[in-house]
């Protein structure tokens, strides 16, 4: 599909040579979230605050009321969500973790459960320091890189019943995640998530949305949901968001925002406690940490969010770069989702073992090729303190909206295609040093053999020329 925008700023980029990508993952403990994104060619880390803002979005900025209470753009924030959404309250935070931690802190009493589908990183670290259990209700198919089942984000309605059941009075809340992010970015039904709101109804539990990516959810039940091919994306996210009972936004995505993310609630107690402490944690309840002008800019961008040639270039994308390197034989994540291609490392490097951090060797050897910077989302990621791990192992090509061209993704292509050419001679690598919280951000590796040396600099590559 052909972009629905043109570029008018634009901001310039260049490939450092194979000796500065070497020397840079090397000094980065071969993790990628400690690379400068000045050594980075092309990053694909994360769609989160990477997206290219409209001229709608920034003409907004300019009538950011700064008022410390009472301010305008929390008002125009306010109405965009309801508008959009239909939540009653809406309670603003710096971003997805600022919401999820008011959620948690309301929310979930020690020894509480929450079911949820897979797990986000960070959700599930607010529920835990909350002093809450995690239990995973997804469907099987979510942990299967090869199933093509279409709805990953599904929660499994027996799993769920099963937990309600021998846990009724200890269930803080439901969380049912959109494009769910540690299974490839797939979308839950709304035939699923009307029948896990019975269930939630039934025993008497909120049932709460991690709504970030609601706009793609809606984009695929639009065009794979029986019965709701002619609905626009804004009475979907109605109907999806109407069968919730609140929501937390990591605004950073489809909202198309820098920094931000929203709680709504529809519970006027749960909300007037979000609101006694979001001053404590975030701010004054009518910016939560953000300034007038990201919550214009925010307004704005939700609006966009539902706007469908938009959204369906996104989607568009995604699917071109994961045929580009299903074409070259990579392996990766069937079904494509929402936001990314993922790259299954099991069958990319089988000689790697788990435990010597395959998709994080992975991750670095693309970054070593061609400058492009991609996301672990496998053991490092997933594995809870000395609990065994043997889930997906993974690696994101994450595209920001409104930023790369398809030449970009053919590049990036390209790339992923010769480090398959030369995957056997990827090292294995042994963690030197692990945080205690979200290792996954901030730990150091060393390889346990000479990275090959990956880094050619080809000719098309050498063409691309310096600006700075
Ligand atoms: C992504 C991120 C950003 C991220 C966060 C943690 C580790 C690595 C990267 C953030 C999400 C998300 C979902 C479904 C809540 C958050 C937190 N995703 N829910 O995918 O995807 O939001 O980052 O705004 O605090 O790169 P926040």
């Amino acid at each position: 599909m052909v972009p629905p925008f043109k570029i008018k700023v634009v901001e310039p980029i260049a490939l450092p040579s194979a000796a500065q990508r070497r020397e840079a993952i090397e000094q980065a403990g071969y993790n990628t979230f400690l690379l400068r994104s000045e050594d980075v060619f092309i990053d694909l880390l994360t769609d989160s605050g990477t997206s290219a803002v409209s001229q709608e979005q920034r003409a907004a900025m300019e009538l950011g009321d700064e008022a410390y209470a009472g301010s305008r753009s929390f008002f125009n924030l306010e109405r965009a969500v309801r508008e959009a959404y239909g939540y009653r309250h809406v309670i603003p935070a710096h971003q997805g973790r600022g919401a999820e931690h008011l959620l948690a802190q309301i929310l979930v009493e020690p020894g509480q459960i929450v079911p949820s589908n897979l797990y986000f990183t960070t959700s599930r670290e607010h529920v835990e320091l909350a002093g809450g259990v995690w239990v995973d209700v997804s469907v099987p198919e979510a942990s299967d890189p090869v199933s093509r089942f279409p709805f990953k984000g599904n929660i499994d309605l027996a799993k769920l019943e099963n937990v309600l059941r021998a846990a009724d009075d200890r269930i803080a809340f439901i969380r049912h995640e959109a494009c769910l992010n540690m299974a490839g970015g797939q979308p839950f039904s709304i035939a699923n998530l009307a029948a896990v709101q019975a269930r939630a109804r039934a025993h008497g539990v909120p049932l709460i949305l991690d709504a970030t990516r609601l706009s793609e959810n809606a984009l695929f039940v639009k065009d794979h949901e029986r019965g709701y091919a002619r609905h626009s994306l804004a009475e979907l996210a109605r109907t999806i968001a109407g069968l919730s009972d609140g929501a937390i936004f990591s605004s950073k995505k489809d909202h198309f925002v820098p920094i931000g993310g929203l709680l709504a609630l529809n519970d006027d107690e749960v909300a007037r406690r979000a609101r006694e402490l979001v001053v404590v944690y975030e701010g004054f309840p009518h910016y939560g940490g953000l300034a007038g002008h990201d919550m214009e800019a925010l307004a704005v961008g939700i609006r966009e969010s539902l706007h469908e040639p938009t959204v369906r270039h996104y989607v568009e994308q995604v699917a071109y770069l994961g045929a580009l390197l299903q074409d070259a034989g990579v392996p990766i994540v069937l079904p494509l989702g929402a936001h990314a291609v993922f790259i299954d490392a099991r069958r990319f490097t089988p000689h790697i073992p788990q435990q010597q951090f395959p998709a994080q060797a992975l991750a670095a050897a693309i970054y070593v090729a061609g400058g492009v910077r991609t996301m672990e989302r496998g053991i490092v990621s997933g594995q809870h303190g000395d609990e065994p791990y043997d889930g997906l192992e993974l690696v994101r090509l994450t595209l920001p909206r409104r930023v790369y061209t398809a030449e970009h993704l053919e590049y990036v292509a390209r790339s992923v295609a010769e480090v398959y050419e030369a995957r056997s001679e990827i090292p294995g690598l042994r963690m030197t040093y692990a945080p205690e919280h979200l290792r996954f951000f901030q730990a150091r590796f060393k390889p346990l053999a000479p990275m090959p040396n990956l880094a050619q600099d080809e000719p098309a590559k050498r063409e691309i020329v310096e600006t700075r």
